[in-house]
């Protein structure tokens, strides 16, 4: 089987994250990767809190707290949210390891060698009201390209376009808003990325034809701008230090690493933070070093990542001149926005994880979000489209269909599975469809089309409903009880089946539905085509339990509820 590193953008520090950072990075790597392990491969899921930079000084800033200290608190609250949402990651680090730090020192001192850097003097916004250099993302302005007039100095988040803070319009301090803003010189180190554009667009071109549009548009974009040299070091207290062996006045001077130089070396960073956990099985290199044919590499990330993901990060890994792994698919996502608006913390505005939680369990949010990925475009979350969701594919395409199988069956033949009579014509035809849907999902979920493979779970719960309701064992048993049962046997088998191909997507729902049957040696990580036709993984006479209702339904008062406590209108 194959070899699959998978990573997802790691989450900036500050801050619990909203749904739509969650849906276009960590909830699709997980549901990709639990999926890729239950077909057999062997899968590295890896994700890290993205400590260095701005945000996390500022944040910690206004906590009044030691930076280290608070990005530790931050680390631990995030990783409690996401493993309230069951993202099996393998290993979710932190860029701020003493792991990170050596490699990102490692590949600096190897660029640096290849003649890959080079020590620039350079004019730098001064904030005398602040005190200090502004890093590009605190200088806020008017983007010159498209106009947006909170763009950052480093990336206009509007048009994506990378900038430097001096080609801000009417620029301001992030920190204090202050105009009173000073161009002074200072010497940073630059990537001269301009010296590796031919060989970084020679690579994104080799995967024009696999990648999805939206990640190589983006990437072709920013190489049809031309790869600019750039700065990749900064005047900060807090991030990856410049090694004082190379750099010993940059290091005295206290410079450290821009932080989008480190967090993607991070995805490596992490990989050996799992490996110092446990060296005796665990070997990091043998997932990222020379492992071009043995190991597929799967990023998630959201659209406006893509730039650092497939120019600037490739161009640093082939800088090195070292068999580092590059990334072999780019699964990028649009925005999910919040009616129409942007998800906003500061105008609290949207849903935040760690709310989602408070309100439902997991599957129900992984499911939705899922089903409504922002793939192809931008999609919005609405209350009532969450509700009216919930309430139609989990709590009555799935949740009913298992409840009042278990319930009449247990009602009219007791604990265990009822034999009935010989699977006739209909039983036939039900598992050519369940056959031809699972193939359906499988091929959606190997093309990494998320949507798509939630259409095609949804139509097999359905095809367990159409073929309840056609055969209908509540009237069969007043004439046949063999018939009844046999029919009863057959949605029970459907019901375990839905557990083993659900659990990528909701898997704790998973977990309940197939505890329902005392199974011997349950351990099935797939269903095989034959016995999606057959539907006899579950043989009569297995013990049976009816869990509590999976899904419950929610109200009208619950939409108002939600609307009025989050926030729901045009946006
Ligand atoms: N921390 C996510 C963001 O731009 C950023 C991703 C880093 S992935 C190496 O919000
Ligand atoms: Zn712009």
């Amino acid at each position: 089987m194959a070899r699959h590193l998978i990573t997802s953008a790691l989450p900036y520090i500050n801050g619990i994250k909203h749904l739509g950072n969650m849906v276009g990075s960590m909830l699709p790597a997980d549901v990709y990767s639990r999926y890729l392990r239950q077909r057999g491969h062997d899968v590295l899921y890896i994700c890290a809190t993205d400590e260095h930079g701005t945000p996390a000084e500022l944040a910690a800033k206004e906590l009044g707290l030691p930076v280290a200290e608070f990005c530790a608190q931050a680390h631990d609250a995030q990783k409690a949210v996401y493993d309230g949402f069951a993202l099996a990651f393998d290993y979710f680090g932190r860029s701020s390891s003493p792991e990170n730090r050596e490699i990102t020192q490692h590949f600096a001192r190897k660029l640096n060698e290849n003649g890959f850097i080079e020590e620039r003097a350079i004019r730098q916004v001064y904030s005398p009201t602040d005190g200090r250099f502004l890093p590009d993302r605190y200088v806020e302005g008017t983007c010159p390209h498209c106009g947006y007039d909170k763009a950052r100095g480093d990336q206009c988040e509007n048009c994506t376009r990378v900038l430097d803070p001096t080609d801000l319009i009417n620029p301001r301090s992030a920190i204090s808003g202050s105009t009173d803003l000073e161009v002074r010189e200072t010497k940073h180190l630059f990537l001269l990325q301009s010296k590796l554009e031919n060989e970084v667009r020679e690579w994104v071109a080799r995967h024009d034809k696999d990648w999805p549009q939206l990640a190589s548009s983006i990437a072709h974009k920013w190489l049809t701008e031309g790869l600019h040299d750039r700065a990749i070091t900064r005047d900060l207290d807090w991030g990856v230090p410049v090694p004082a062996d190379t750099w010993p006045e940059l290091a005295a001077e206290g410079k450290v690493f821009y932080v989008w130089f480190d967090a993607p070396i991070e995805y490596i960073g992490a990989t050996k933070e799992w490996s110092d956990q446990d060296t005796e099985n665990r070997d990091w290199k043998s997932w990222w070093y020379d492992v071009d044919n043995d190991v597929r590499y799967t990023e998630f990330m959201a659209k406006d990542n893509v730039p650092f993901h497939t120019v600037m990060f490739p161009a640093t890994e082939l800088g090195v001149r070292e068999p580092w792994k590059k990334v072999d698919y780019v699964k990028a996502f649009n925005w999910l926005t919040y009616y129409g608006g942007k998800f906003s913390t500061s105008q609290k505005r949207g849903v935040f994880t760690d709310q989602a939680l408070d309100i439902l369990p997991a599957d129900y949010w992984r499911y939705f979000l899922i089903a409504n990925a922002p793939e192809s475009d931008d999609s919005s979350f609405t209350w009532e489209h969450f509700t009216a969701t919930v309430n139609k594919d989990l709590a009555d395409t799935l949740g009913n269909f298992v409840n009042r199988v278990l319930s009449f069956s247990r009602k009219r033949f007791g604990d265990d599975v009822p034999a009935g009579g010989v699977p006739g014509e209909a039983e036939t035809k039900l598992g050519a469809e369940i056959a031809r849907l699972l193939a359906e999902y499988e091929e959606h979920m190997e093309t990494l089309q998320f949507r798509k493979a939630a259409a095609a779970l949804r139509a097999l719960w359905s095809a367990g409903n159409s073929y309840l309701e056609e055969k209908a064992p509540w009237l069969e048993i007043k004439t046949d009880k063999d018939a009844a049962a046999l029919t009863l046997r057959t949605a029970m088998n459907l019901i375990h089946l839905y557990a083993v191909v659900s659990e990528p997507f909701i898997p704790a729902t998973a977990k309940t539905m197939r505890q329902a049957f005392s199974l011997a040696d349950d351990t099935a990580a797939w269903v095989t085509q034959e016995e999606a036709k057959s539907l006899t993984a579950v043989p009569a006479g297995t013990p049976f339990t009816v869990p509590p209702v999976l899904f419950a339904k929610l109200t009208d008062e619950d939409l108002e509820t939600y609307k009025e406590r989050f926030g729901g209108q045009e946006g």
